[in-house]
């Protein structure tokens, strides 16, 4: 067994008393609802309770980041977890719409300085979409749930380790 010889910080996965808001976009809704459901499956088992989960439903990926920005700055939640399904084949702005989900979820997390998830799967099709939700390549709602968790607690880690 090697000797550690640094201070490592990592969030744990305890999401007990944990506050969360999920932002689904209802476009392909066949595949964010499977994300949904992992994700609820995750913070369920990772204890986080059933009344502190709030599910927010919005037309696409598109509409995201606004909603996202609006529901963090009510201040009463932890962390958010955004849940979407842009897929290649079925739009010519394909490019757009990822484009603009990505740069805007990474935006208002550094902004409003809480955990964002990127819940949001960009696949060339369908079958893609569905591997990644709750299929042979995991659930990417799953996946983003416990990383909100830890990240939660990473940084309230961090804040009472390095605070004056
Ligand atoms: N929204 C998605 O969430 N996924 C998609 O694949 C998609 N496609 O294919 O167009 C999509 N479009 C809708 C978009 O997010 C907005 O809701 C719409 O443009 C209105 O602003």
């Amino acid at each position: 067994m090697g000797v550690n010889l640094f201070n490592e910080y990592e969030g744990d996965l305890n999401g007990t008393g944990l506050k969360i808001a999920l932002v689904v976009a209802r476009f392909n809704e066949i595949i964010t609802s499977r994300l949904l459901k992992g994700a609820e499956h995750a913070l369920l088992k990772h204890h986080v309770e059933q009344t502190d989960i709030d599910v927010v439903w919005v037309p696409g990926a598109f509409e995201i980041p606004l909603v996202a920005q609006q529901v963090a700055l009510v201040g009463q939640f932890d962390a958010i977890i955004c849940l979407g399904a842009v897929i290649k084949g079925q739009t010519p702005h394909f490019e757009y719409v990822s484009a603009q989900v990505s740069d805007g979820i990474s935006t208002i997390s550094l902004e409003t300085r809480k955990p964002i998830m990127f819940g949001i799967l960009t696949t060339n099709n369908m079958d893609q979409a569905l591997e990644r939700s709750g299929g042979i390549s995991g659930n990417k709602g799953y996946e983003s749930a416990t990383g909100a968790i830890q990240m939660v607690n990473l940084l309230k880690k961090l804040n009472k380790t390095f605070k004056d």
